[in-house]
């Protein structure tokens, strides 16, 4: 791995010094940014949105900039407190209670984040779903939550096996002719009528907040339910992560179907009281460079797969912009690949910042934030008041160095509080008194951590363990390797062999010089036994909506077996 260190830009004013508030953070401390911690009445949706339209200086800020291919609009926060007031108005009207799921199954849209905060202001539980999913992961998660309220579009309604849902009791339709009868509620018709003002639920820090529903690689999905509690640490990420300062315009390019959607494409930037960008659509380069420039954002949250398709887009598109606004930029979902991190020093002058977590910790907890220094190819180091550490299959800390389970300490505000109906699944997540997260890792003599792909993907090869990144990472060194997915394919002699898929880039084609070349450029450039012994080109490596590479299911393919959970598959 890389032993280049690049020093952070970001981080001006807002962080204390890591140094200093390491070993003394308590999460106690920040909760005192909030009145609640006087008053104990909380409500994600009053700290997001009301808070900041009860102030002059708030009140008029554009809270959110809208743009989709038919639609470009701006919601102030005085604006969102009184749309998601109304919304709040209609789902009460319509019985809604404290502690209730509503699923929202709608494109991101002004529309989302009124019905979001209305849902959380009436004190029920949010379950936002990708607009992609198919009839049966519909089904699953409304069925497994006991949803009784859905927020969709009468296109969408066609994926809601309705009539196999028996405690769905109300559709909330958004759209522009909606035939409302009892079940069917029209959102447009009815918001006009409903009032401005609302008296929010004010609930207890540990009452039910979002509900994301994650794969694994066998069953069914997973209901990750969170908590109210979980905004201390969304704030406060905000600020040493993100590093959000008043004036920020902030885009988080997340669809809030997955969790990095709502904690920060939602909770960390509005409870800091930041301009937030959101933009529907699908992904072009264009498209995407232009909402940098268009919005002069300042601070921007992506992922690996993104980035890497604006690699390989070239350099012509990002010529034609203007990006100078843009001052802090941060990835997540995937390791970051350090050929992107200096593509992004080339296009942008800025370092590309790695966050780790997951769906289950609720917010960030591994990251190059920005007052540590980069190593490009590490996740970066615990922010304060979180431990991390590498375990054995008991739970026992292993010595720097060496491959084990990433485990974090029990104990941070934003964890899931339970697995939806399974307790027992909630339970095998710890192993003396660590949150195992079912990724390997090593941690270096300097406490920085280095992904090495998740510990059923690690690859067993000849008695030497390779981490399918590492490989991945190098493959798309290669100048003619846009994306790269490797996996261990079992062999008789070695156990495992390393294959890899990869996809070209524009101007390559297929051949046997060019595979031997990237075998051999894989085989200088990391080692012999990492050199992946077949490489078969694939233009189509089979991905989540997060844009997670899926490795499982490259290998099910591979070695014809069932494909099990594949409801979040992108293609
Ligand atoms: C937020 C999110 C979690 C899994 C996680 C890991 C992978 C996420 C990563 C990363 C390497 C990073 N992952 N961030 N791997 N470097 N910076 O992604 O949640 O969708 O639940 O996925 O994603 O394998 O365990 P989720």
């Amino acid at each position: 791995m890389s032993e280049q260190v690049l020093k952070s830009e970001a981080g001006q004013h807002n962080l204390m010094d890591y140094a200093k508030t390491y070993n003394n953070f308590d999460w106690e401390e920040a909760k005192k940014a909030f009145s609640w911690y006087e008053t104990g009445k909380v409500n994600m949706a009053y700290e997001a949105i009301d808070r900041h339209a009860e102030t002059a200086e708030k009140k008029d800020q554009v809270a959110l900039y809208y743009e989709s291919p038919d639609r470009k609009e701006s919601y102030t926060f005085d604006q969102l407190k009184k749309m998601s007031n109304q919304f709040a108005n209609v789902l009460k009207e319509h019985g809604v209670k404290k502690g209730d799921r509503v699923f929202m199954f709608i494109p991101r849209s002004p529309e989302f984040y009124a019905s979001f905060f209305g849902i959380l202001k009436v004190g029920a539980v949010a379950g936002p779903l990708f607009e992609a999913f198919m009839e049966q992961a519909v089904k699953d998660r409304l069925e497994d939550s006991e949803a009784s309220v859905l927020v969709t579009t009468p296109e969408l309604l066609g994926r809601v096996p309705e009539n196999e849902l028996p405690k769905l009791e109300k559709v909330v339709l958004v759209g522009e002719k909606v035939e409302a009868d009892g079940r069917y509620i029209d959102y447009h018709a009815e918001m006009k009528q409903a009032s401005e003002e609302f008296d929010i639920e004010w609930v207890d820090l540990e009452d039910g907040l979002v509900l994301h529903y994650t794969s694994g690689s066998t069953g069914k999905p997973k209901g990750v339910y969170h908590v109210h509690h979980a905004m201390i640490q969304h704030y406060q990420t905000g600020k040493w992560v993100l590093d959000l300062q008043d004036d920020d315009v902030y885009w988080c390019t997340a669809d809030p179907g997955w969790v990095t959607g709502t904690s920060y494409g939602i909770f960390a930037p509005w409870l800091n009281g930041v301009t937030n960008v959101v933009v529907g659509g699908r992904f072009s380069p264009e498209a995407w460079y232009g909402a940098l420039d268009r919005y002069n954002v300042t601070v921007w949250y992506s992922a690996p797969t993104a980035f890497r398709k604006l690699m390989s887009a070239g350099k012509e598109e990002i010529k034609k912009h203007d990006l100078s606004s843009l001052r802090h930029i941060m990835s997540v979902g995937e390791p970051l690949n350090p050929e992107v991190i200096h593509w992004g020093m080339k296009a942008f002058d800025l370092r590309i910042h790695d966050t780790w977590w997951m769906t289950e910790t609720g917010a960030q907890l591994i990251c190059n934030y920005p007052t540590v220094d980069i190593r490009p190819g590490s996740m970066g180091k615990p922010i304060p008041g979180v431990t991390a550490s590498i375990v054995d299959d008991q739970g026992n800390e292993l010595p720097p160095n060496q491959m084990g389970n990433l485990a974090i300490k029990e104990g941070w505000p934003a964890m899931m509080r339970k697995i939806l109906n399974r307790p027992e699944k909630y339970q095998s997540y710890f192993v003396n008194g660590w949150y195992v997260s079912g990724d390997s890792a090593y941690r270096d003599e300097d406490g920085y951590f280095w992904f090495q792909g998740r510990v059923d993907d690690v690859i067993n090869t000849s008695g030497e363990r390779v981490g399918p990144f590492e490989v991945e990472s190098k493959l798309i060194e290669h100048e003619a390797v846009a994306e790269a997915g490797v996996i261990g394919k079992p062999h008789p002699e070695r156990g495992e062999i390393v294959k890899a898929f990869i996809s070209l880039n524009e101007g390559y084609e297929e051949s046997d010089e060019l595979l031997e070349d990237i075998r051999q450029f894989v085989k200088t450039g990391l080692s012999a036994h990492a050199a992946p012994r077949e490489v078969e080109v694939s233009n189509k490596i089979p991905k989540t909506r997060s844009g997670k590479i899926m490795r499982r299911l490259l290998k099910a393919r591979e070695l014809g077996l069932p494909e099990g959970d594949t409801s979040t598959l992108e293609y």
